[in-house]
């Protein structure tokens, strides 16, 4: 393989590099100076360069939206804690892991919250400057890292929970944890910083990442149809799992797809949500060396002059698909063949007991907003708790912010079936909350515009009025709000999204489909709860009363005109 080819090509832009680029160049393989900022007790903050670069090792800076004004009011430092992102490809973790994790949670964090993501890893919030090694070395004695869930590298590579496709899930994750290795960063600083290892600086080098690692984030998926759980175009690079024809447990291949995304900003039609394309399939043996292909030639081609253009769908745009997969071709070595047929037939979470092709038995469990708190929903925190304690097995968090106990043995299962119903864990929801997603927004996100999270519970509950009213009650639609449009929530996958614009005000999206491959339209601008509940009351009665055989709400919309059918993202989505 030739991860050089075209450095000098073309397609390299041009132009005064952002700010960050200097930033990681000059950091010494993500170093900067953050040894001697965590020795600072003056304030609880990092400062300067190190503020961008702790997100490398999975750290995030934040202080308290919801009393940001008083603070400063009182001429006090903002009361700064860290968000740590846990790396957990494809969501498996150890019930023993996550008895340590939730003991460290309730003991030395603020909001003592574990926060199950959307890309399944867990996130702690709240955790002041001098815990910062102590949870480090929590999660190394657990075998568990925060290395790359943030910042310009791969992120936690995300994978199908389907529990029914016990055996392919098995040999999907372990492609998942093969990728996520692969692709970490191969610098020493992680272990040095925060777990006191020993200075390695010889021979050190990133033949993958480069120095100054990636123009952008970069996201993976493996998905395994018909259930499209992972949300697959949100992902720069998205494996489709295709079994092998006789032994339909082992995988043949994966066709590949790349250039999804869909964070835009408001009114700045240089941004756009993209699904992603289609452009070959690989075998299974060659996987590594095209995923590390396309990897390279995002680092290469990629925008480091403009980071809201950064991203590989703007590349893919700019360079234009076909020369993209030829680059591609041309670095691996491999030709791309043709696709093989797959289709999607829904998407999200299956909830309560399923036996796998393994003859074991799974449970999912909702888990509102994947928020596990010692203080709201207590019952989900402490029934996960008990059955933790008394299942040897392992989780799986699920790309909905779920949780599925997997693996039991049928000697076993009476036993976590009763932990369940004590603390009612099953059969606890409404199809509509099953699958609606919000991201997290205040008061921890620095970034968000408007309530998500802590919106979302009320919200459904007055649109399961107006599904009481129209006798939808065994119906569902797909609804994410997102705080922002960085889109965490995925809300521009959704039949109806809203996404924060200012205090209470949000945009409405309609028109995705329920399989999360179509992006919805902008409905309505700037609107309060009010006016979107009066609005979606109206289109639901409609939806009720019109609506064709099983038809989901997205298409419905899509059918009678409502808004119109987005085909191609980057020309149609800003046109009015
Ligand atoms: Fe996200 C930034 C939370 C999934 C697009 N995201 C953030 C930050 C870290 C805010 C910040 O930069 O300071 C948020 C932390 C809030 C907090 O207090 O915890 C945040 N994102 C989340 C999570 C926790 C949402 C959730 O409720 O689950 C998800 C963590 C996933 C993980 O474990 O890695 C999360 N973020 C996503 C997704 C969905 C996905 O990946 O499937 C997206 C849209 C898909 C995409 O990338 O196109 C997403 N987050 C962003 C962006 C926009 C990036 C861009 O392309 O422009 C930002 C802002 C940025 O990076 O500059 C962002
Ligand atoms: Fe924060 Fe915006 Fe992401 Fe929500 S969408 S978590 S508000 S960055």
């Amino acid at each position: 393989m030739n991860n050089n080819k075209n450095k000098d090509s073309n397609f390299i832009v041009k132009g005064i590099l952002s700010d960050a680029e200097r930033i990681k160049k000059n950091s010494n393989y993500l170093r900067g100076t953050i040894q001697k900022d965590l020795k600072n007790n003056i304030t609880n903050g990092f400062e300067g360069d190190n503020f961008f670069l702790i997100r490398f090792h999975g750290m995030y800076q934040q202080d308290d939206r919801d009393i940001r004004q008083e603070r400063i009011y009182q001429k006090l430092e903002p009361r700064y804690t860290m968000m740590l992102r846990c790396r957990i490809p494809g969501g498996v973790i150890t019930t023993k892991q996550w008895l340590k994790i939730d003991k460290f949670a309730i003991s030395n964090t603020f909001y003592k919250t574990i926060r199950l993501t959307n890309r399944q890893t867990f996130q702690l919030h709240g955790i002041f400057k001098n815990k910062l090694k102590l949870t480090h070395k929590m999660l190394n004695s657990i075998q568990l890292d925060s290395l790359a869930t943030a910042n310009d590298v791969n992120r936690n590579v995300v994978c199908s929970s389907n529990p029914y496709e016990s055996y392919l899930h098995y040999e999907s994750y372990k492609w998942a944890k093969k990728i996520s290795d692969h692709l970490l960063p191969k610098t020493h600083a992680y272990s040095e910083i925060w777990l006191d290892k020993k200075k390695i600086f010889s021979n050190e080098k990133e033949p993958i990442l480069s120095e100054s690692y990636l123009p952008r984030k970069f996201k993976i998926s493996i998905v395994i149809p018909p259930n499209n759980d992972v949300d697959i175009h949100a992902n720069d690079i998205s494996l489709i799992t295709i079994p092998d024809f006789i032994n339909k447990n082992k995988i043949l291949g994966f066709n590949i797809l790349i250039g999804g995304g869909l964070s835009i900003e408001h009114n700045n039609h240089s941004t756009w949500p993209a699904i992603a394309s289609e452009i070959g399939f690989v075998s299974i043996k060659k996987i590594l060396s095209v995923v590390e292909s396309i990897v390279t030639i995002q680092r290469d081609w990629g925008d480091r002059t403009n980071r809201k253009n950064a991203k590989t769908r703007y590349t893919i745009k700019r360079v234009g698909i076909d020369n993209f997969k030829k680059e591609i071709e041309s670095r691996s070595g491999i030709i791309l063949k043709k696709n093989y047929p797959y289709f999607f037939l829904e998407r999200g979470d299956k909830f309560g007991w399923v036996k796998g092709f393994n003859g074991l038995w799974y449970l999912t469990i909702f888990v509102p907003n994947g928020r596990i708190s010692q203080y709201n929903h207590s019952n989900i925190r402490l029934g996960i708790l008990e059955i933790a304690k008394a299942h040897t097995g392992t989780f799986r968090i699920t790309s909905s912010q779920n949780l599925i106990i997997s693996g039991i043995s049928d000697n076993n299962k009476k036993k976590i079936n009763n932990i369940a119903i004590k603390y009612n864990l099953i059969h606890n929801t409404s199809l509509l909350r099953q699958n609606s997603m919000a991201c997290v927004s205040f008061p921890t996100c620095p970034l968000a515009m408007a309530e998500a999270e802590r919106m979302l519970d009320g919200f459904i509950k007055k649109l399961e009025k107006i599904f009481l009213k129209n006798n939808l009650i065994d119906e569902y639609i797909v609804v994410r709000i997102t705080g922002c449009p960085n889109n965490c929530a995925r809300a521009l996958l959704a039949e109806i999204g809203l996404i924060g614009k200012s205090p209470g005000k949000y945009n409405l999206y309609l028109g995705g489909n329920r399989i999360g491959t179509r992006i919805p339209s902008l409905y309505i601008e700037n609107c309060n709860e009010k006016v979107i509940l009066e609005k979606l009351s109206i289109l639901i009665t409609l939806w009720s009363i019109e609506k064709k055989n099983k038809e989901g709400f997205g298409d419905f919309v899509i059918r009678k005109k409502i808004v119109k059918e987005i085909t191609n993202s980057s020309e149609e989505f800003w046109k009015k």
